[in-house]
């Protein structure tokens, strides 16, 4: 597809398809933000997605649609659910991981290469991740300051392995961690593991603080919000730091996406707020918001209006 550009002041961003499980990502003066996409037509009434998408912009209101960038066509061994997304940029090269489900079964994590933030990608050829259950879903990718890459991911558990500098093969020996799932960490919920973690893991670093803002199940409450933990470690203990955005008014799934962009913090995420909008059809939206000063993050508003960077 030809991109095209729009202007979008008011949430959700993207108006003309259904899209969630945002993914910002900041590249040179640009912010990128991939996303997955809902299809209008629905398949055995459950969700429907078949390629990832991209859009990006330099003011947060006047964006450019890259249109699909990596479908389950560009995966030989995958048929369906191309879910939640993360690209992440290292030695000129992009890479984007995503969970698909695997024609002999069960989900695994892809990874698709491009020379260009926007792609096109390939796919590797074989699942990075694959461990033959469910739990293989919504990686999320950071590089630390001393260059070790981790990715994280995980339905009901929390689990990361330690990607190699080729950012297509992970260490073996140190293999598949799995973070304990505590109240300590975690807060006590209503998921399989009893704590609040759910899905959608999105893990970053802010000044000396490592975050992990995830979908969270609470207990008696139907819909996902979205929570943090917290460690001064990449790997943990996490601490359960809060509640970052409430289920009111939202659709079963919630999913982050965090990002620091031109001196603002964002937190994109998705709802049914879109015409024809159920939780099958979910649209990507963005809030701004700010730390304080012990690196603490106060609940976020779902919000309307976008305000254009001017500055
Ligand atoms: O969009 C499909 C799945 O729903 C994602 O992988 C989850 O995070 C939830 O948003």
């Amino acid at each position: 597809m030809m991109s095209k550009t729009f202007e979008s002041r008011t949430n959700p961003i993207i108006k003309d398809i259904y899209t969630a499980d945002p993914a910002p990502m900041v590249y040179g003066d640009r912010l990128y933000l991939f996303t997955t996409h809902d299809e209008d037509e629905l398949v055995n009434d459950f969700y429907t997605m078949n390629d990832w998408r991209c859009f990006s912009t330099e003011d947060m209101v006047h964006w450019t649609d890259h249109g699909c960038i990596f479908s389950l066509d560009d995966i030989e061994w995958a048929d369906s659910r191309a879910w939640a997304p993360q690209c992440i940029e290292r030695n000129g090269k992009f890479y984007l991981y995503c969970p698909v489900h695997k024609k002999n079964g069960g989900m695994a994590i892809a990874v698709g290469v491009a020379d260009k933030p926007e792609g096109p990608y390939t796919d590797l050829g074989h699942p990075l991740v694959d461990e033959g259950d469910w739990n293989d879903i919504d990686p999320t990718v950071f590089i630390d300051d001393d260059g070790q890459a981790y990715l994280y991911f995980g339905n009901p558990e929390l689990r990361y392995v330690l990607l190699n500098e080729d950012m297509v093969s992970y260490n073996e020996e140190v293999g598949i961690c799995k973070i304990p799932m505590t109240e300590e960490a975690f807060a006590k919920g209503s998921h399989d593991t009893g704590t609040s973690y759910g899905e959608g893991p999105w893990f970053y670093k802010k000044d000396s603080l490592y975050y992990m803002v995830y979908a969270a199940f609470g207990v008696g409450k139907q819909n996902e919000h979205l929570a943090y933990s917290i460690s001064t470690a990449p790997t943990g203990p996490w601490k359960y730091g809060g509640v970052l955005m409430t289920e009111e008014g939202g659709v079963f799934t919630n999913h982050p996406g965090i990002v620091d962009f031109k001196g603002h913090s964002y937190l994109f995420y998705h709802t049914g707020e879109l015409p024809g909008g159920s939780l099958f059809h979910r649209s990507v939206c963005v809030a701004e918001f700010a730390y304080n000063a012990d690196g603490t993050i106060d609940v976020i508003g779902k919000c309307s209006e976008i305000a254009e960077i001017t500055d």
